[in-house]
């Protein structure tokens, strides 16, 4: 289900025109159809989303939001109900972006130089108490100490809300290991989890992603799982168990793509040719990711501000396409 909301940003898109109005009036597209953006449920890429936005609209573009399930999305991508997608995650989408990519109707649009990695992850205070670790077996050996009430005698591993991976149970089940893997309702979860063990130093196990917010504020690191293996989530023969899917780690330097839908082109060439432009870093992420996690700023707002800080960084995309 696509839930719609068209945000009215009138006086921040006008701040920001301001800074481009000797050249505006040709930086639109002639189609005045809204460019429909996708949201999702982290940080980065609500005011990463909201930034491309703002910048569509100080060309002149309509832009419109929808909050899309961030899976289902490359679905809508393709049959063009949402036009672009800008943070396409290779351990969390690269199956579903693949299979939307099989299927036809949307392409990668290219890189970001942001390299990224989505997996399970601890603070550091839990290597004191599990000094194997970061290996997976070290991790499994030291199971009791992440135990629950609600997983009994087994470890809890508290993953990403459901439509971020499908495959952290898979994972655990593969590898049998002794952990039982429970599904946050939210980012804001996964920080609060860190945030109430951090208190007595308790050892905790949770999934979390680079860049974001979250690398300032508690220094840590990855589980090293099995390496990753092109096809480990398709072929049981990737990855060392013969016969099981997922028995390997995520990518641990994946990409961060950006798709378009195919008829972006057509419809909208300069809004397309920007986004073929866009291309952000890992400080630049993480910094988006902090405006709202620890500054607590509205993402419209924080988009607004990161645009004004970073003049230098998107203008010139805006140039290289207004010919
Ligand atoms: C998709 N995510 C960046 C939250 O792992």
């Amino acid at each position: 289900m696509i839930r719609k909301f068209t945000t009215t940003l009138a006086a921040t898109a006008a701040a920001v025109a301001i800074c481009l109005s000797a050249s505006a009036p040709s930086l639109a597209d002639d189609s005045s159809d809204p460019i429909i953006i996708p949201i999702h449920n982290w940080s980065s890429q609500i005011v990463m989303s909201n930034a491309v936005g703002q910048i569509y609209q100080s060309m002149g573009n309509n832009v419109e939001y929808v909050t899309t399930d961030s899976q289902a999305v490359y679905e809508s991508v393709r049959l063009g109900d949402v036009h672009l997608e800008l943070e396409v995650w290779e351990g969390a989408f690269g199956k579903s972006f693949r299979e939307a990519l099989e299927k036809g109707g949307l392409h990668d649009a290219g890189d970001h130089d942001a390299v990224t990695r989505e997996d399970w992850w601890y603070p550091m205070w839990t290597k004191e108490a599990c000094p194997g670790l970061p290996d997976w077996k070290a991790l499994n050996e030291c199971a009791h100490l992440f135990k629950t009430a609600e997983s009994g005698d087994k470890g809890r591993y508290l993953d990403g809300p459901v439509d971020w991976l499908k495959h952290g149970k898979e994972r655990a089940e593969a590898l049998g290991m002794n952990f039982v893997v429970v599904n946050a309702g939210s980012a804001a979860a996964l920080w609060a989890e860190i945030g109430a063990a951090e208190k007595d130093k308790r050892p905790v196990v949770v999934f979390n992603w680079t860049p974001n917010f979250a690398e300032a504020v508690w220094p840590g690191e990855f589980v090293e799982f099995p390496e990753w293996e092109e096809g480990c989530d398709k072929d049981p023969t990737k990855g060392p168990i013969p016969d099981k899917l997922y028995d390997c780690g995520n990518p641990a330097k994946g990409y961060l793509k950006k798709a378009a839908w195919d008829g972006m082109k057509d419809k909208w060439p300069k809004a397309y040719c920007v986004l073929t432009k866009i291309n952000f870093t890992n400080p630049q992420i993480a910094e988006m990711a902090k405006l709202v996690d620890t500054d607590e700023q509205e993402p419209e707002e924080a988009a607004t501000n990161w645009l004004k800080a970073n003049e230098s960084v998107w203008k010139p995309w805006v140039e290289a396409c207004s010919g």
